[in-house]
């Protein structure tokens, strides 16, 4: 395309278009990941890295998080966010996997930010996500040549949906505690042909988040690493077991805090 064409302000976002559902879900079936390319503008990027520069500045090099609807809004993701044809797509691959409507309309986004050895701690912490489909939006990636990039690796696919809360519940606590230095051996990876998905500010990353389980790849603690994933469509919702879930993944966090 010829950018001369291209009239849409700097800092408007690429529309996302609920037609790339059906070949969004195949790679995400063939290859673990479906790829919207170019959809998040340099301009945008730049302003994000720079409120990152600040906080990294104001609080040192270490692991931040945020979560909840409330940090996007009024940043200049909000209007990715809340962006009809993202909602429409999202609805759409989760009736196609899961054969039924999401429990809710919700988005839960979140923030990471990687730096220092909080950061490193960060790595390689294998999981499925509890929301069917995850979208991965790579802010700052560092790309020095020779330097980790702290790439996204991933199990494609590796089990179903479980119909009972607490089955996950126990499942995950299973794969991501007690068989969590399994998924790091590098012979593990080759054996299970694991899926290094290389990540490029700009485009937005989906992965069947509670089948796949996933990780990214450790950076140097001298470099900053940001990534937002939009999580979509948790079939546990309304489970009583839920804030036991909520707890542990509490917990985790507070355990890999401490210095
Ligand atoms: O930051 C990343 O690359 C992946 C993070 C992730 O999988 C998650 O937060 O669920
Ligand atoms: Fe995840």
């Amino acid at each position: 395309m010829n950018v001369l064409d291209d009239e849409r302000p700097q800092d408007e976002f690429v529309r996302v278009d609920v037609q790339s559902a059906q070949a969004l879900a195949q790679s995400m079936d063939d290859d673990g990941v479906g790829v919207l390319r170019d959809i998040v503008p340099a301009a945008i990027l730049t302003k994000l890295r720079s409120g990152v520069a600040v906080l990294v500045e104001q609080q040192g090099a270490r692991y931040f998080g945020f979560s909840g609807a409330q940090w996007v809004t009024g940043t200049c993701l909000a209007p990715l966010f809340e962006d009809s044809g993202l909602h429409a797509l999202l609805r759409q691959l989760y009736v196609r996997k899961m054969g039924t409507l999401p429990p809710s309309e919700r988005i839960y986004p979140v923030m990471r930010v990687l730096s220092g050895k909080q950061g490193v701690r960060h790595s390689n912490n294998f999981h499925y996500d509890s929301y069917a489909i995850s979208i991965l939006l790579p802010i700052q990636i560092p790309n020095d040549p020779g330097e980790l990039a702290g790439h996204l690796v991933m199990f494609p696919n590796l089990r179903n949906a479980r119909r009972f809360a607490i089955v996950n519940i126990v499942e995950k606590a299973i794969m991501e505690k007690l068989l969590a230095t399994i998924w790091r051996s590098p012979r593990v990876q080759k054996w299970l042909s694991a899926k290094v998905v290389t990540l490029q500010p700009g485009n937005l990353y989906f992965i069947w988040g509670l089948r796949s389980l996933h990780a990214n790849q450790a950076c140097a603690p001298s470099s900053v690493r940001c990534t937002v994933l939009f999580h979509f469509g948790d079939p546990h919702e309304s489970s009583v077991f839920k804030g036991l879930s909520h707890w542990l993944h509490a917990m985790k966090l507070r355990r890999m805090a401490r210095d």
